[in-house]
Formats: structure tokens, sequence, C-alpha cells
């Protein structure tokens, strides 16, 4: 598997450009870098040179960079050409390179052979993924935690730490009581619980870091007619969904991405509610809205007249066309889609909703569907060894399990599935 041959990739983005970065990695990549720039290549040094085929033609005036093994992003050899980001320039360069011997990289291999040669674990490549796919100041601040390290070396002491505790819990069996310490079995429990709590601590806080990395779901509700389209075009800034008089207008979900503050929301406006609908896609239409609520983050419910629900805790309340009717209340913002009036309002107590989901939850590990599954059976594994009672074989064995399992979060223990898995949300030159 750890086969350090010579890959390249476009590592720049595609389509014409000022600029554009080929990447190259392998081992002993010093000749071909002489060979590049005419001369031997001091490692990390810009070379101004003429980059130029076999049959000696100039293909582009390009920088070439040389990085020694293991100071590079693959701990392997590298070189970065960076040239004029042309179409024909790129095709060039890599009809060039394949004549030397290398190939295009798959998606993802550049990261795979830093993973391999010890450069990143698999919460990097996560955090990389996540900093990749960014689209918001939030989501790229959140990706950077993870990718920084942060998170590796909270696994690992987890990890470590029970590899410790079931070694301890196998002494137990091994040993003589006289030689233990007296309490011994005390202070593996304690430990064992301390872990448990942390990682369920760190699994509460799973919610926010899927809020940020795949969208805050915030979905505006309410009866036909109340002025949710009108509210949604308005907040989108555009005219996306279609507004009239005539109740049920509304007949699907329509929704548009929007950063707020920061953070992506997913905005979704929704059939309105009735149950005096009779029409067989309105009906579905409402089914649909219901679906959304379940799903939603945040639930924006507009009225426009008194409200005759309380607000539940994911719930905004909102009275519309406030330049029609003046209803007030405590519990509801007033606003008025048409004039603007009390926007302003809606949109701060949006923005605290938004906040309040990822409050308090920044000095914890940036949980992702895998490792949210691995944290689980950690955790489910201490809990079964703190039940085991006295019973030390199961205690440690359960322990160690738990530690597998933070593990695999880290690629310690891993396989092929979830290398392919980790590795393939990457894109071509990463
Ligand atoms: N005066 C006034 N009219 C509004 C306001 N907001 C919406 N309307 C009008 O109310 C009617 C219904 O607006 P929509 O935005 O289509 O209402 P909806 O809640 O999406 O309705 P459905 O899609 O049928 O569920 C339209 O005629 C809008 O122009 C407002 O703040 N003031
Ligand atoms: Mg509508």
């Amino acid at each position: 598997m750890n086969n350090n041959d010579t890959i390249f990739a476009l590592s720049s983005g595609r389509g014409k450009s000022g600029v554009a970065v080929i990447r190259i990695s392998g081992d002993d990549l010093g000749d071909m870098a002489a060979r590049f720039i005419g001369r031997a290549a001091t490692p990390r040094c810009a070379y101004f040179t003429n980059l130029k085929d076999n049959a000696g033609d100039l293909i582009d005036q390009c920088l070439v960079i040389y990085f020694a093994a293991p100071q590079s992003f693959t701990g392997t050899d590298v070189i970065e050409i960076q040239c004029h980001g042309a179409d024909a320039v790129i095709k060039k360069i890599f009809e060039y390179l394949t004549t030397l011997g290398a190939r295009m990289a798959l998606p993802g291999e550049f990261s795979r052979r830093a993973f391999y040669n010890g450069k990143m674990d698999l919460a990097d490549v996560d955090g990389l993924a996540a900093l990749l796919d960014a689209k918001t100041d939030m989501q790229r601040k959140w990706a950077l935690r993870s990718l920084s390290g942060g998170d590796g070396k909270t696994y690992a002491t987890w990890r470590r730490d029970m590899i410790d505790i079931s070694a301890y819990a196998a002494a137990i069996l091994d040993y003589d009581a006289g030689d233990l310490p007296g309490n011994i079995g005390e202070v593996l429990k304690q430990r064992a619980r301390k872990l448990y709590d942390d990682i369920m601590r760190a699994l509460g806080h799973s919610n926010a870091a899927r809020a940020v990395r795949s969208g805050i779901n915030v979905v505006l509700a309410g009866r036909p007619n109340v002025g949710k389209s009108s509210l949604f075009n308005t907040i989108v800034g555009a005219n996306r969904a279609i507004v009239s008089d005539i109740p049920g207008t509304t007949r699907d979900v329509v929704s548009a991405d929007v950063d707020i503050d920061g953070y992506l929301v997913h905005l979704m406006d929704t059939a309105g509610l009735r149950d005096s609908a009779t029409d067989a896609i309105e009906k579905i239409g409402i089914a649909r809205t219901r679906d959304e609520m379940a799903d939603a983050d945040i639930i924006i419910h507009v009225f426009d007249a008194a409200p005759n629900a309380t607000a539940a805790a994911n719930e905004i309340i909102v009275i519309n066309k406030s330049d029609l009717c003046d209803t007030r209340s405590d519990d509801a913002i007033c606003i008025s889609a048409k004039t603007g009036a009390g926007l302003d309002k809606l949109m701060a107590e949006l923005r605290r909703r938004l906040h309040s989901i990822t409050d308090g939850a920044d000095t914890d590990v940036v949980i992702n569907a895998r490792t949210k599954t691995l944290l689980e059976d950690a955790a489910a594994n201490i809990r079964d060894a703190i039940a085991a009672g006295d019973n030390w074989d199961i205690f440690a064995e359960h322990i160690r399990r738990g530690a597998d399992a933070v593990g695999r979060i880290l690629g310690t223990i891993s396989t092929a599935d979830v290398m392919d898995a980790t590795f393939g949300q990457l894109c071509l030159g990463k």
C-alpha cells in the first residue's frame, strides 16, 4: 500500500487563472527538480525557470520549488510547479510529466501518502476535507481546529488512557493482590468513569459540529397566506419563492443557502399548514412541511394575527403584516415582510439562536458522522466495563475494545473501507 511511485495532480482549482499549482510526489525527486531548473535544487527555494519538454521546446515560464522528504506535505519528496493557469499549459506539463514516468494521482492520494508517512492522522484528514468544503467563516474556523491536530491529540490521549487502564485491569488477574496497590480497582473504575464522561460530553456537542459542517436547517412554517414566502424572499434577498394572495400558493419545499454570521443556513420555505386542505398535491406539500419541521434546528413560526401557540424550544414566533394590523405579543417578534419593519429584530434573534447551537462546544473535538459512531462504540464499551463489577477480565476486554474504536478514529487501527471513505472525500491534488 505504501508505494511512493511518482504521482502528479493539479492542486489549484480548475479553470483559467493567473497561476496554477501542480504538485508532484515521489521518492528521490531531486534529479527531476534539477532537470526542471537546470541545476541541483536547494530544498524550499523558489526557482524561476523556463520549463522545457524533452525536445527542448519551451512549455511555460514557471516557479519550481523542491521539498525534500520528510519535510513536505506528504512526507515524500515533493515538487511544486507554479505555472500559468491555462488549460493548455497544464495539459502540456501533465504530458511532459508522464514521459518522465509519473502518473496522475487519484483523488485524495496525496493525503493518503501523508497519512502513511505519519504526517497526518485520520482526524486531520477529516479536518482537511471539511476545510476544503468550507463555504462560511464558521466552517473554516471549525475545520482548522480539527486540522491543526487538537482532535488527534485528544483521541490519542483517550486511547492511551484506555490501553493503560486495560493493562492494569489485566494485571489484577495476573498478580497477587499483595503486589498491587490496595485501591487499584477503585482507581481504575474512577478513571474509566472520567473517560466515559469526557466522551459523552464530546458526543453531546456533536450536533453543533454537524450544524456547522453540514449547515443549520431553518424552516419557515405557519398557516397559508401569512407571508412565509414573502419573508423567505426578503431574507434570501431574491424573488425565489412565488408570493400570491391565494392561500396554498407554496406546494413544495423551496430552499436556499444563506450565510448568516458565518453560519451556513439552509433556509426553507414550506407549504402553509391547514387541516382543511383537500387538494392531493397540497396535502403532500403539508406532509413535507411536517417532515422539514421535524428535522429543523430552528423553526420560524409565522402568524398574521395573535399567535395561538406557545413556542417550542426551537421556535421563533413571528407576527407578520404589522403594517396592516397592530397585534402585539410579548412572546412574538412583530415584522412586516412588506415594509421591512422589525426584520432587524428577527435577524438578531436568529443570529442569537445560531450562536447558541455552537456555544460551549468550543473546546471539544469536532465530531463527524464517522467519528460519532466510533465514539458511541467506545462509550458503550466503557459503560459495559464499568458495569462488569469486579469481573476484571471482562472489564479489561471492554476497555480494550473502546481503545480500538478510538484507534479507528485516528486510523491507528484501520480497515480498507474506512481508508477509502476518508480519503475519497478529498479532491484531486489533495
Ligand atoms: N400588507 C402586507 N402584506 C403581506 C405581507 N407579507 C406578505 N403579504 C401578502 O400576503 C399574501 C401572502 O403572502 P405569501 O408570502 O405568499 O404567503 P405564504 O405564507 O407563503 O402563503 P402560502 O404559500 O399560501 O402558504 C401576499 O399577497 C403577500 O403580498 C406584509 O408584511 N404586509
Ligand atoms: Mg408561500
